[in-house]
């Protein structure tokens, strides 16, 4: 079965899209999922972490990428930024931890997904604050500010990296605006970004 094999597991808060492959028949494929609500057994995790993770399993050759969305509780999330969680995922308990790709943040739905290319582990990891680097050159300079400050207007220039520009806790807030720009000028100065 060629397309987007989609499998809703309600109970579980996770949803999964397969690109392409099947488990032989071109039927559904076998799948297991479980939820841990907490932590217990990962470890080498890249960053602060929701209180819960899952296990997924499926017997499905030749898939190639699979879309995950996980839900989050509010109680799971507690002392995080919504707004920064991303999914990431592992073969093993004890990493090396991947981010995926394509990432889909919507905290009104409480769900965080992107694209994954392995079972195993995954969990919802608050993603390290950028740098200021906006345009990707390997510095801080008074360009990234300006480079900010045009996306603030809504003239972000081809290539920026928006996460980039939330410099600030305060400001991390997946938007980019005057704030994050002055953040960015502010660290080009050598001074504390946050005000
Ligand atoms: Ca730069
Ligand atoms: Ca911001």
């Amino acid at each position: 079965m060629m397309g987007g094999m989609h499998s809703s597991i309600p109970l579980s808060r996770l949803w999964i899209d397969f690109g392409s492959g099947d488990d032989g028949s071109g039927g559904a494929s076998l799948m297991t999922v479980t939820i841990n609500r907490h932590l217990d057994g990962l470890s080498n995790l890249p960053g602060p972490a929701a209180s819960v993770h899952w296990i997924g399993e499926w017997d499905r050759p030749g898939w190639d990428g699979a879309n995950v969305t996980l839900k989050y509780l509010d109680s799971e999330v507690a002392g995080l930024n919504p707004v920064r969680l991303r999914l990431y995922y592992s073969e093993a308990p004890d990493g090396p931890w991947t981010e995926s790709q394509h990432p889909l943040i919507d905290t009104r739905k409480k769900r965080i997904g992107g694209v994954v290319w392995s079972k195993g582990y995954y969990v919802l990891i608050e993603k390290p604050l950028a740098n200021g680097d906006v345009n990707k050159d390997g510095g801080v300079t008074p360009a990234d500010a300006e480079d900010a400050f045009d996306c603030s207007i809504g003239a972000c220039p081809p290539g920026a990296d928006m996460d980039s520009a939330d410099i600030c806790p305060a400001g991390g807030d997946g938007f980019v605006t005057a704030g994050d720009a002055q953040g960015i000028f502010r660290a080009y100065l050598g001074m504390e970004p946050c005000l």
